[in-house]
This record gives C-alpha cells, structure tokens and sequence, in this order.
C-alpha cells in the first residue's frame, strides 16, 4: 500500500479494481473493447455498479445509460452534489486507465471519506458516462452532453451506430435504460481526475496536471464517390479514382497541420473503400476527419481550408465529394478556483504540478456548461494512450487519487 501525506485512498482497492475492470470486456483475441451498450460495457457496467452497491451508495441511472452512486448523509440532503467522475466505455484494443481511472477514483475518493467518518455539508457523486468515446455512436462524450442539456436525449437515444444499432435499443438490451432525466442533479461543482493521454507531464518529469482547459473537436465524415472501373485497362486520365482522392485529403490534412507551427491536429482514423477488391478503382472512399485546437478561430480556418480543399479535389479528380457532421465541440476553459484547489492540493503533498491544457476530449468539457469543473492528469507513460500499451506507474496514479482526495474534502466541507 503506498501512503502518502496524512489521509490516503486505499491504493490496494483503487489498483486493484482498475486492474479488474481492465479484465472485463476482452474480445476473443484479448484486446479489451468495451464500446458504448456493447454486451462487454454491460459488464463493466454492471461490476462498477456492484462496487457502488457494496459502498452502501444510492445507484441512479438515468435515460442516456449515466450510472450514479450518490452518497448523500443526513445533514447534506437537499444540496447539490459535488459530483466526481468519467467514463468507463472504451475505444476498440483501449488500455486499462483511460476513464476507468476517474470512475474507480470518484468511488475510491467518496469510500475513503466514508470510512475516516467525514460528514461532507452537501452529497458527493460519482458518475460513469454514456459513450464517452464515440466510437460507436458519435458524437463523443455523449452520456455527459445530453446530461448537461447539449444533445437532447430522445436524439441521442435515436443515434445510429457505425454497425447499424439504434443507441437506445442497445441500453435497453444490456439493461441500462435509465428512467430518471439527464441533469436530475444540478452539481455543485465537477472534477474529473484522468490519466493525461499525452507526453507532456512524463517529458517533463511533473507529477501532476491542473488542466485548465480543453482544445476544440471537429469530427467529419467524407464519403467521395467515383467510378468502379478495371485496375489493368483503365489509363489514369480517365479514372474517378474515389481512393486516390481520399489519399490526397489524408496527405493535404497531414502537410497542412505539419507546416502550420500550431498545435492543430488532424486524424483519418477510420477509412473504407468500395468494392474493395485489388483489381478494381475505388468507386468510393468513406472515412472521418478528426480535426482539433485549442484556438476557435484556428479550427474554423482549418475547417473552411478542408472544405475549399475538398471542393478543389471534387474538380480535379472528378468525383463527387459529401461531408457529414458527426461532433463540433468548442474548446473550454474550466473553472480558474478548481484548478488553483488542485494545485495546493498537489503543493500540500510536496508534488509539483503544471498548469494543462487537454488534447483529448473528456466528460469534464461538457459538465463544464453546468458547473464550475476542472481536471487533474497524471503521467501517461510515452505519452501512449487509446492502445493496449497505456500506462501509469501506481505511484501516480495513488497520489493523483490523493490529490482528488483532498480536493473534494475541502470543497465538501465548505457549507457556502
Ligand atoms: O476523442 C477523445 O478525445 C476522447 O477520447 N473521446
Ligand atoms: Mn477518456
Ligand atoms: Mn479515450
């Protein structure tokens, strides 16, 4: 057990759940691949619900499939809670700490408080949010979207999925369709405690990130369309190759990001041709654009510069080019007085800390347009993350659980 300052979490039980839940939803190649109301998520779902009923925690969920565990004692009834929290669906062959780490250290942070016999002055949460990652049913961060009123649920539930599943049909079959409204509970105030995802923290031998914001997200999907024709007989002036025009936009997206000095980003992360055969031109290229800032009016720029390229490939390649939207995600700055907590949170324990903005998206960004929110990161080792290669060594992950330790007990014990 690793103890550090003068309260701790219970580094045994936090490790050892994250390391549990890691186990659970492993396909048969064992790559863990939890997608959102996926047979596999419900049993995650359903072991993280079992830890909240052994906590002794009122468990709540709601119709987009947000699970709560609400501890809420006698003399703090009535208030609103200080809610904790993240997700603990997963990208396809994830690592162990991506969400799981917030959710097990909410619940972690509440039972540690129970059993010192702190009496909090308003309830404390822990939420585990719908479809965080989006890989199944876009947009992401979905569950804590329509939570905050940003997606209404009856569309959310409707969304259909990248293997032709409604969402709602899907959390009624695994069991989580909810019956309490989205944003039952107002929060005081939200911190969501997550790995960093990146290579900041590790390169810069910083224990801790106090993230004060979180960079703008694009998502797309481009389909272009051409002619199916023979790979042997058909010279290249008269080809409407759909697959070399969509080579084009993944090679201008990369030059263009590459020769812009910003921190803009740009992904293709998923691609399909039709038919798809060796010997035959693409008539059809299908793929998304992931495409990030965390400057407004740099993602607008970048976005209007994809559409003008996009307009220009449709002429040249003679093909026909359509966009859909899938996410559009204003960056967010979180809440100035949270992450100053976090910062003397970290001092106190003698860890330094660095002020953060996030690559990735997360819950926070979107409870952030509810209540005051924040973040606090640990070290992802290589900066590796949405790969089975994900880590962060217990010792951060112990004392980052501490810090969210000592942050919610000097918030739950301030009556204002
Ligand atoms: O896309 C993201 O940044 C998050 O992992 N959903
Ligand atoms: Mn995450
Ligand atoms: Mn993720």
């Amino acid at each position: 057990m690793i103890v550090l300052g003068n309260h701790s979490i219970n580094s045994d039980r936090l490790i050892g759940r994250i390391r549990e839940l890691g186990r659970i939803g492993r396909d048969d190649t064992s790559r863990l691949v939890r997608l959102a109301a996926s047979d596999s998520e419900k049993q995650g779902r359903d072991r993280f619900v079992s830890w909240l009923k052994d906590a002794d925690l009122d468990v709540v969920v709601d119709r987009i499939g947000n699970i709560f565990g609400i501890w809420a004692p006698e003399g703090a009834k009535g208030k609103e809670p200080l809610l904790l929290g993240s997700h603990i669906d997963t990208v396809i062959d994830a690592g162990i700490y991506d969400g799981c780490y917030g959710v097990l250290s909410g619940l972690e942070v509440i039972e540690t408080l129970k059993s010192e016999g702190f009496i909090p002055a308003r309830p404390i949460a822990v939420a585990a949010f719908t479809n965080e990652e989006g890989v199944r049913y876009a947009p992401d961060m979905m569950g804590s979207l329509v939570y905050a009123g940003g997606l209404g649920t009856d569309e959310a539930l409707a969304t259909i999925g990248t293997d032709g599943t409604v969402l709602g049909d899907e959390l009624k079959r695994i069991g989580y369709a909810g019956s309490e409204e989205p944003g039952f509970l107002k929060p005081h105030a939200y911190i969501e405690l997550h790995i960093e995802q990146g290579p900041v923290l590790e390169r810069e031998n910083t224990p801790v990130g106090a993230v004060e914001n979180l960079q703008g997200i694009s998502w797309q999907k481009v389909t272009i369309e051409g002619d199916a024709n023979h790979a042997g007989t058909t010279p290249i002036s008269m080809r409407r190759d759909a697959g070399y025009a969509a080579a084009r936009v993944i090679a201008f997206l990369r030059d263009r990001a590459k020769a812009s000095n910003t921190p803009t980003v740009a992904t293709v992360g998923r691609m399909s041709f039709e038919p798809n055969a060796i010997n035959v031109i693409p008539s059809r290229a299908a793929f998304t654009i992931d495409l990030r800032d965390p400057d407004e009016d740099r993602l607008k720029a970048e976005e209007l510069a994809l559409a003008t390229f996009l307009d220009a490939i449709a002429q040249e390649e003679n093909v026909r080019v359509s966009v859909e939207r899938l996410a559009r995600f204003e960056p967010v700055k979180f809440d100035a007085g949270i992450v100053e907590l976090i910062e003397k949170a970290a001092k106190d324990r003698g860890l330094a800390s660095k002020r953060m903005t996030s690559g990735a998206g997360h819950d926070a960004q979107m409870i952030a347009r509810i209540a005051p929110a924040a973040m606090i990161f640990v070290p992802s080792i290589g900066g590796i993350s949405h790969n089975p290669k994900e880590f962060t060594n217990d010792v951060d992950l112990v004392a980052g659980a501490n810090i969210l330790l000592d942050a919610v007990r000097e918030i739950a014990s301030r009556t204002d």
